[in-house]
């Protein structure tokens, strides 16, 4: 494995790469194009100019996260073929600068859903959290407002004011999509770039919906072994592969993470590694990185990886606000370089002990 960090870019960012680099074991960086909306080509010169500015650092870019895709590939609407001939295109562009892992998801209308951005533990620090009773009270068009105030003024991944202006379009549009339709418009998209990926040797890592079932009547697809293994099996090329991220996949309890991860020997291209603690199944709020700390078996989770032979980048997750940082919610410096410490850590101990029997 490789650690790496998530990094927003210059403007977008509060934590600096000078910062990144002084975290131990630390080299790659995992980033995106933060201002290109969803379905537009990435010019050249952008992806050069911002892989430059990273080795300048003494880092290099490890993967992109995310290359959004346009609603119009989930809907599966006409337009689509536009928008799959501007993904190809960008990969092209990007395995023409050796970049060669790239995270997306394929979750309708919202990314990542969250209740709170600022619920405060006991230690006086503040994480992400969900409660079920608070998503089934409230109006999903409603839903960006009802966070827009605690994201310390920063654009959210996922929740970009202009996109969600138009919710309740959105919803209309997928009105007639259902799980296989879903799993369909998905197959098509994978099949369409499938060749491109082959011919730079880009793997396609999906990032799990969040949290891993349906909200607001929404299909969600990626979501447990069986759907991934269906997707894996219904384009058969490795370079069809997933993210697994354990606080993703976690937020369903009856997920064996280790045992995912297992099944996904050869196509775990990219790894969020956090942990979340369960005050109850309808209730959670993430944690430190820390096994202690939550409810997963983190020493569990990198073993399986080490087992199955991970070899990709891998990121500590959202981390708690602590130390007074203000920054984008889940993604300040401090937590998230004490998280990118204990997974070298326990790297380290595993592979030591599996090799010196
Ligand atoms: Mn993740």
């Amino acid at each position: 494995m490789e650690m790496t960090f998530r990094w927003y870019g210059t403007g977008f960012d509060t934590v600096k790469l000078k910062q990144i680099r002084q975290i131990p074991g630390l080299t790659g960086i995992i980033t995106t194009l933060y201002d290109i909306p969803a379905g537009e080509l990435w010019p050249s010169e952008r992806i050069r100019a911002i892989k430059e500015e990273v080795e300048a650092a003494g880092l290099h870019i490890s993967g992109i996260e995310s290359v959004n895709i346009h609603d119009s590939i989930k809907i599966g609407s006409p337009d689509r073929e536009q928008y799959i001939d501007n993904y190809i295109e960008t990969l092209k562009r990007l395995g023409e600068e050796g970049i060669t892992m790239v995270c997306y998801n394929f979750m309708p209308v919202f990314d990542w859903t969250r209740t709170e951005l600022a619920r405060v533990r006991p230690d006086g620090s503040t994480v992400l959290a969900y409660t079920q009773k608070a998503v089934d009270a409230l109006d999903p068009e409603k839903m960006f407002d009802s966070i827009a105030g605690d994201t310390n003024g920063m654009v959210m991944p996922g929740w970009e004011p202009e996109r969600l202006a138009h919710v309740k379009e959105l919803f209309e549009r997928y009105k007639d999509v259902d799980d296989e339709k879903l799993f369909e418009n998905l197959k098509y998209f994978l099949e369409r770039i499938m060749p491109v990926c082959n011919q730079y040797d880009i793997k396609m890592a999906i990032h799990p919906d969040d949290p891993a079932w349906s909200v607001f009547g929404l299909p969600r697809i990626i979501i447990n072994q069986e759907n991934i293994q269906r997707m894996m099996k219904m384009v058969d090329d490795p370079h069809n592969g997933v993210t697994f991220c354990s606080g993703s996949y976690g937020t369903n309890p009856d997920n064996d993470l280790p045992g995912m991860i297992r099944s996904l020997k050869g196509r775990v291209h990219f790894a969020h590694v956090r942990n979340l603690k369960f005050n109850s199944r309808d209730d959670f709020e993430e944690a430190a990185h820390l096994s202690s700390d939550g409810s997963f078996d983190m020493y569990e989770i990198v073993k399986a990886l080490y087992d199955i032979g991970f070899d990709g980048p891998i990121r500590p997750d959202h981390g708690r606000m602590i130390w007074d940082e203000v920054a984008m919610p889940g993604y300040g410096l401090y937590d998230r370089a004490l998280g990118a410490a204990y997974i070298n850590g326990l790297w380290e101990a595993i592979e030591k002990s599996s090799t010196r029997g």
